[in-house]
């Protein structure tokens, strides 16, 4: 295959909304092309099935392959009558089949799937430039093995801990020795679900080894990260070691203080790194550009990792590291917004999905969401990420629940968790309510540009004043806002008059627009960090000040006193035209190479109508596998919304609006029909507020909802 045969067609979005920019979003039309190469790889995936076996299958049983197996998997004898396959083993796949599809649950063989996977793996340039280069070469081959690695998530995707952090064997070390020694090791984690199940990750790497652990957590109403309580508490229980799961970097007098008592430490975190005097600091910020993406959670995996690998006779881990330990491992990081597309994460979330802790399990049970589907866990998570939002419940009552051998032990935790859960819901739904009142929403135009509310500003701002136990939602409202205004997002939520006399506000800024930003540069700006600047209380009392601002790529929180709020949405939107200036001499619509924010933006255009049932089929076959965006939109609850919003696959599709009429249900909504250009309908819904268009028109529709379709016009057409 040459490249010509490939017509891919960049069209940058600026060209839609000359704007505003995007990330590179292009278009493929020919993904035929590829499913070939998929079905092929899918089969080389089974047990016994190498290259030519693979090639086999396909040149005797067609495109429709893995479907006329799936159906009976008997016609594979033909393949052996043909190809000169041994029998037994054609036999030994006939006898697997079945249970091998159960383990991999959606093929890739769709046209659509198959651009999916291009999508995904272009989501940075320098992989697109990879794969590009290699069809140049004509390695489509060793191209397509790659992606079906990253589609199945095989662990082989998982770099070493070294590799993942150079240190890591030797800090395992250290801590196989300490268990050796019988010494206690202290463990202190940060309180979201990254650093609880962080915590619960370690404690499960080295429990078969009986350690002897010695458990805190931080308490984001007192700050964020290492105590010097705790240091002292760790220091009179008579550990011998401290470990700190993802915080800890920046808190390096609190670690001197930890090995001035005798302690050794290891730091392991993979926020903003600092200078830090632990033993072993393992960060991934460390090194430029970052040695990882990993979360806390992966971090902390990969320390059990070497530990296990000190310890057992071959230098392996465990297998059941790589089952529940694994998947608690991937909560943490879609927690902490880890990309779902990154090749080592897909393992994270796709391989061990099978095998959640009883925990978990028991609360998603609670819940009604899928536990077998790391990103349909939306609710779970929220109720995991309490402590975060409201200071009822705390990080150690979460990491017990996360430790409950079964789910009768998790019962008492899973109460209380809901217990909170159902309390904050309506205050969340009111902030919520009341910031995008303030904030206004966006409207799309028939002719594709975008009227975004308060024009002139980069950010959407809200302030809530009436919330303090509930400041910690200002992030999840950030989004929402984000999302309706179309830009960048910026709420701040007031926390209360703190012992120092201050009111202190917390904010958090969010991105679920198109607009891109690189929020997290925002954690260095120096004027952001002077504004930032509060007095804190030290441990001996006295009084310190500092900056509380910090976060990731796209996700950015922080406090202010009261005087600073307007002076803190001021410097923001200066940074924010800097920001655009700079990618504007840089050269066009994309970040430079170190952009990690969201992915790109990719719809199948003016898909033949006759394919879209076979592409609804698949799309409700997919295993999770979707846009972090989008796993973050809560549906109703209920098993077929739950799964839609994981399954979510965007096409455009020519046709014409009949029947439209008022629904009955919403008022917000018109309801009606979708005639394709071959005559089949499809029920949707469209926004009463807008006046819908007459005749022929493409529309982007988002495949694997049960429906009705909610109708969006695509950009480009009405030029
Ligand atoms: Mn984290």
């Amino acid at each position: 295959m040459k490249l010509d045969d490939l017509v891919l067609d960049f069209k940058p979005e600026s060209e839609l909304e000359p704007d505003w920019r995007t990330p590179n979003a292009f278009f493929i039309e020919e993904a035929e092309q590829f499913v070939r190469w998929m079905r092929s790889s899918y089969l080389q995936t089974l047990p016994g099935v190498g290259e030519k076996l693979a090639e086999e299958i396909v040149d005797e049983l067609g495109e429709d392959c893995l479907e006329r197996i799936d159906e009976n998997p008997e016609v594979l004898r033909a393949v052996a009558a043909r190809s000169g396959v041994p029998a037994p083993t054609i036999e030994n796949l006939i006898e697997n089949w079945r249970a091998l599809r159960e383990e991999r649950p959606a093929f890739a063989t769709d046209v659509a799937i198959a651009q999916r996977l291009l999508k995904f793996d272009f989501t940075w340039d320098e992989d697109f430039d990879r794969f590009q280069n290699k069809i140049n070469e004509g390695r489509v081959d060793e191209t397509f093995r790659i992606y079906r690695r990253w589609y199945l998530g095989l662990p082989s995707l998982v770099p070493s801990p070294e590799r993942t952090v150079p240190g890591m064997t030797d800090a395992g070390k250290m801590l196989s020795e300490a268990i050796e020694a019988g010494e206690k090791i202290a463990v202190f984690c940060d309180y979201d679900v990254d650093g609880t199940t962080a915590g619960e990750v370690f404690r499960r790497s080295v429990e078969p080894y009986g350690a002897d652990l010695h458990y805190g957590y931080a308490d984001p109403h007192t700050g964020f990260g290492l105590t010097e309580a705790f240091v002292r508490e760790a220091h009179a229980q008579g550990a011998k070691v401290l470990v700190t799961l993802d915080c800890g970097s920046t808190q390096g007098d609190k670690v001197a203080l930890a090995q001035k008592l005798g302690m050794k430490v290891i730091v392991v975190d993979h926020h903003h790194a600092a200078e830090n005097p632990a033993d072993h600091h393992l960060n991934p910020k460390l090194y430029e550009p970052a040695s990882s993406e990993n979360t806390g959670a992966q971090l902390a995996w990969k320390l059990g990792a070497a530990v296990q690998a000190a310890r057992e006779p071959e230098g392996k881990t465990r297998p059941e590291h790589w089952q529940e330990n694994m998947q608690l491992a991937g909560m943490g990081c879609l927690a902490d917004m880890g990309s779902v597309v990154l090749p080592e994460n897909r393992a994270f979330f796709w391989h061990p999905h099978r095998h959640p802790v009883p925990g978990v399990r028991a609360l998603a049970a609670e819940l009604g969401e899928d536990p077998e589907t790391p990103g349909a866990m939306i609710a779970t998570q929220a109720c995991l990420n309490l402590p975060k939002r409201t200071a009822k419940v705390s990080a150690a009552d979460v990491g017990k629940l996360l430790a409950a051998r079964d789910e009768k032990e998790a019962e008492p935790m899973v109460r209380k968790l809901l217990g909170h859960y159902e309390e904050a819901k309506p205050v969340r739904e009111k902030m919520a309510k009341q910031a995008l009142e303030q904030v206004g929403e966006a409207v799309w135009n028939d002719d594709g540009t975008v009227d975004r509310p308060d024009p002139d500003r980069y950010f959407a701002v809200a302030r809530l004043d009436e919330y303090p136990d509930y400041a910690g939602y200002s992030g999840p409202v950030a989004s929402k806002v984000s999302r309706a205004a179309s830009k960048p997002g910026l709420v701040f939520a007031y926390k209360g008059r703190d012992e120092h006399g201050q009111d202190v506000y917390k904010f958090s800024t969010r991105n679920d627009s198109p607009i891109k930003l690189r929020l997290g540069d925002l954690i260095d700006d120096e004027e952001m960090r002077k504004l930032c600047t509060v007095k804190v209380a030290n441990e001996d009392g006295s009084v310190s000040e500092a900056a509380v601002v910090g976060g990731h790529a796209e996700i950015v929180s922080g406090a202010c006193t009261r005087e600073n709020v307007d002076k803190v949405v001021e410097r923001m939107e200066e940074w924010a035209a800097e920001q655009e200036k700079k990618v504007r001499k840089q050269g066009g619509f994309f970040w430079p190479k170190a952009y990690s924010g969201p992915d790109a933006f990719l719809t199948e255009r003016k898909v033949d109508p006759d394919r879209l049932p076979a592409i609804e089929e698949q799309a409700r076959r997919l295993g999770p596998f979707t846009k972090r965006r989008m796993l973050a939109a809560p549906r109703r609850r209920g098993r077929d919304d739950r799964l839609s919003s994981n399954r979510e696959l965007e096409i455009s599709v020519v046709g014409e609006l009949r029947d439209l009429a008022p629904d009955p249900e919403n008022e917000k909504w018109l309801a009606g029909k979708l005639e394709l250009e071959n005559g089949m309908t499809r029920e949707i819904r469209y926004p009463a507020d807008e006046k819908a268009p007459e005749g022929k028109a493409e529309w982007i529709l988002k495949v694997g909802n049960p429906g009705p379709y909610y109708l969006r016009k695509f950009a480009k057409l009405a030029s």
